[in-house]
């Protein structure tokens, strides 16, 4: 056991490698080396003993630590194919042929490294650092370093996947508390999942969900769709996508007139109550029932569930509830019940936790902030979406990367001349076509990615990423431990890990950054301070250290030191948006393209779409192109109930055509009651057909240009043959 100044450190327990397997390994030179899994999101990366082999992988299994105890979900198992895959770019490649045609020459690291800072340097130039557009798709793990390095070339143009996903539900709740609050589950009685689907998104967290509910947990389930968790539910509001607003209100409705909520925490710490409360009452339990399909006994029996079992924790997920053009007020509304009902920061409840590293929050704190932001925005030109997303650009420490496809190519207030994509996938934006047109007009697309993507054809220099198994990175888990890992196998080709790539580029363009020029390694260290750990020390425990006596974090930790919003207190009515000219309250609208608010659209689009609901064996566009995950859903489909494929005339399977006021698409009818009468679903993330071009580019959340992915009108037709 040792003592690192912040925390005590120990191994993780491991159920033991050689236990784990059924080779022999000294006899085979199988050696077993540990790793983790990045294929899918920040809370997952389960822990892989990587069978290892003269340098190749040839068998993955989970590892036996406390987070992922030996499983690995279907994508993750798949992980050989994913590091093997043919299309895996092993080589730096310059263009050679037009833009979008994909011919490329394979050309040597030096060279590749050159182009980048001298055409980079001269955009700098010639129409300032902030021309250049730093981003960085699904994954997280460079973004630290990248967003460092766009800060000291100058830019202040980084943004992330994180344009659609995760940050309007911050947005939202700093708007309301000043930070998030995540669920307790733990110690809660009650858990008001609001639009969340575990089973599929975050296996991770289901088995202790699933103790929790044997312990006794109530369990409210908010969403449109029937899911793995509906049947662990005791009661399940199917709303009509986009009208999550709608229910909240109704419910803190209910909770303020039959005097369930804490008047106490409400008279002393918030701001806004009364208009809030007046206005809530627009939602009567059978209004509410008419906008959200769901029956009024079931929200009033939700209420009293919530409020009266206390301690209530709220799960919310990254996107559901602000996919929407309604978004941040709907999320606004339904995390205000958390602080209506008294369960802010308190246990079992919504806790605040300290900030962690890359999205997993808890202890020990890191500089990981502080790191990313080497320069004060007041010292570089006002980001992207800074006009049109004000409030975005006040709460979100990021430019918004939904403007972009609008702001290349024009002029105002200044070019944007290039973008430096990690991962850029235009195929994620709504109306993608746009994107890739504009990329194309870029006087300079540089590239950094894993495989050959449709939108690396519309790049002029492309950077060949390795995977996780074969690069070193710092690894967090909830369940209060810290890997480093070193590579299994060495990058595949050519490949390098992204960090070497940024640190490479960091000395061509931004020299003057005396950390950056300290390399990958200091660098994490620097971050590491506060912990008291050291990557040198990490690397002695492969398997892991476990991080024992944290500090427990104190609860009600406002009453010593305020709500970080500009009142102090939670807000009802929020300061913020009122300082923009916007509806303090959480005001419920409807979907700007809903059967309510375009009635005259309702014959032609009769139906809701709601589209990108997670599968457990894809991840967005990533695991489609393994055989695997692909031969278990391997054709793209959408779901419609037996009420409205009876009326069409649509048999299971029968090729259909799907229509939005954009756009349309033919794809196969799946018949199911996973979908209410009245709404569609379809998966996202396959090539084709792409759904995400059943969007204008412009359907967009007007407070936090989050896409409305998952509200728009539709119509679904029986498809005869390919040319109708
Ligand atoms: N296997 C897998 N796991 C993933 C991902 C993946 O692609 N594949 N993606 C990761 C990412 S980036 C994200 S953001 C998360 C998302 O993770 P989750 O949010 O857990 O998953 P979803 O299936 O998108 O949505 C969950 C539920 O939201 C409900 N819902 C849909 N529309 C609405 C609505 O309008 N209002 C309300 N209240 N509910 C609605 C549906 O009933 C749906 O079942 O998953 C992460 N994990
Ligand atoms: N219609 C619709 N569209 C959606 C959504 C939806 O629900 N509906 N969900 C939205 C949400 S919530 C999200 S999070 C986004 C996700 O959108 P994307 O960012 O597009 O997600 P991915 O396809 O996982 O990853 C993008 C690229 O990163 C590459 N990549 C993977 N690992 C690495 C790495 O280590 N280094 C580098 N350099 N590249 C790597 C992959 O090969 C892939 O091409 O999609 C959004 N789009
Ligand atoms: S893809 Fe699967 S195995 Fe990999 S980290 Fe996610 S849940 Fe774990
Ligand atoms: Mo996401």
């Amino acid at each position: 056991m040792n003592k690192a100044s912040g925390v005590t450190i120990g191994a993780v327990p491991d159920g033991g490698a050689l236990q784990n397997s059924r080779v022999p390994l000294t006899a085979t030179g199988i050696e077993i080396r540990k790793t983790i899994c990045s294929i899918c999101n920040p809370l997952s990366h389960c822990g892989i003993d990587a069978h290892v082999k003269e340098g190749v992988v040839i068998k993955v299994e989970g590892s036996r630590n406390p987070h992922n105890d030996g499983t690995l979900c279907s994508k993750g198992a798949a992980g050989r194919q994913y590091i093997y895959h043919k299309d895996r770019l092993k080589t730096p490649l310059a263009r050679t042929g037009e833009k979008g045609s994909g011919q490329f020459r394979p050309i040597s690291w030096e060279e590749a490294l050159d182009i980048a800072a001298q055409r980079l340097n001269g955009i700098k130039v010639e129409s300032g650092a902030e021309s250049v557009a730093f981003f960085a798709g699904y994954s997280k793990w460079m973004r630290p370093f990248l967003k460092r390095l766009a800060h000291s070339f100058g830019s202040p143009n980084y943004c992330t996947e994180s344009s659609t996903c995760s940050s309007a539900a911050v947005l939202a709740a700093k708007l309301n508390y000043g930070c998030l609050a995540g669920p307790d589950t733990a110690n809660a009685r009650c858990l008001l999942v609001w639009s969340a689907n575990p089973f599929y998104s975050n296996t991770s967290m289901v088995r202790r969900l699933l103790d929790a509910k044997d312990r006794g947990l109530k369990i409210i389930e908010v969403g449109p769709l029937l899911t793995p968790l509906t049947r662990h539910a005791d009661v399940h509001l199917r709303i009509r996508p986009g009208t999550s607003g709608a229910l909240a209100l109704c419910m803190a409705n209910v909770i303020i007139e039959e005097g369930l909520y804490d008047r106490d925490f409400v008279e002393k710490w918030t701001v806004g109550f009364d208009d809030f409360q007046e206005y809530a009452t627009n939602f009567s339990p059978k209004r509410t029932e008419a906008i959200t399909g769901v029956p009024a006994n079931l929200i009033e029996e939700a209420a009293r569930l919530y409020a009266g079992t206390g301690p209530a924790a709220l799960l919310t997920s990254a996107s559901p509830t602000v996919h929407h053009t309604n978004g941040v007020q709907n999320h606004r509304a339904l995390t205000a019940l958390i602080g209506l009902t008294g369960n802010f920061d308190v246990q079992g409840g919504n806790l605040v936790r300290p900030p962690g590293y890359l999205y997993v929050p808890g202890p020990p704190t890191t500089r990981e902030h502080e790191y990313e932001q080497s320069r004060p925005w007041s010292e570089m030109a006002p980001r992207i979406g800074v006009e049109r997303f004000p409030v975005w650009s006040r709460v979100v420490p990021e430019a918004q990367a939904m403007e972009l496809p609008f702001r290349i190519g024009t002029g105002s207030p200044y070019p944007v001349r290039s973008v430096v994509g990690f991962g850029l996938n235009h195929r994620m934006w709504p109306g993608c076509g746009l994107l890739y047109e504009r990329l194309k007009k870029l006087d300079f697309f540089l590239q950094v990615e894993l495989f050959m993507t449709d939108t690396c054809k519309a790049a002029d220099l492309i950077l060949p990423a390795c995977t996780s198994f074969e690069r070193s990175e710092l690894k967090f888990y909830p369940e209060k431990f810290v890997l480093w890992t070193t590579p299994v196998i060495p990058p595949l080709g050519d490949s390098r890990p992204d960090t070497e790539i940024i640190f490479d580029l960091a000395n061509r363009i931004a020299a003057r950054d005396g950390l950056l020029k300290q390399g990958y390694e200091a660098n994490v260290d620097w971050i590491l301070k506060p912990a008291g750990l050291t990557v040198e020390e990490l690397k002695q425990h492969p398997g892991g250290l476990a991080l024992k006596d944290i500090e427990q974090v104190p609860f009600r930790k406002y009453e010593k030191s305020g709500f970080q919003t500009p009142s102090g207190k939670m807000e009802f009515a929020s300061t913020v948006l009122s300082s923009f000219g916007l509806d303090p309250l959480p005001t419920y609208k409807e979907p700007e393209l809903s059967p309510v608010s375009r009635p005259e659209l309702s014959t032609d689009f009769p139906l809701v779409l709601t589209t990108g609901a997670r599968l457990p064996m894809f991840i967005h566009s990533r695991t489609f192109r393994l055989p695997w995950t692909n031969g278990l859903w391997p054709e793209p489909m959408l779901d419609i109930n037996p009420g409205d494929s009876a009326v069409r005339a649509i048999a299971q399977g029968d090729l259909v055509l799907l229509s939005t006021p954009a756009n349309s698409i033919r794809v196969k009818a799946n018949i199911t009651n996973i979908v209410p009468r009245g709404v569609i679903n379809i998966y996202h993330g396959y090539r084709d057909p792409e759904i995400n071009t059943l969007f204008e580019p412009d359907y967009l959340d007007p407070i936090s240009g989050f896409p409305g992915f998952k509200s728009l009108l539709c119509q679904v037709e029986k498809s005869i043959k390919k040319e109708d």
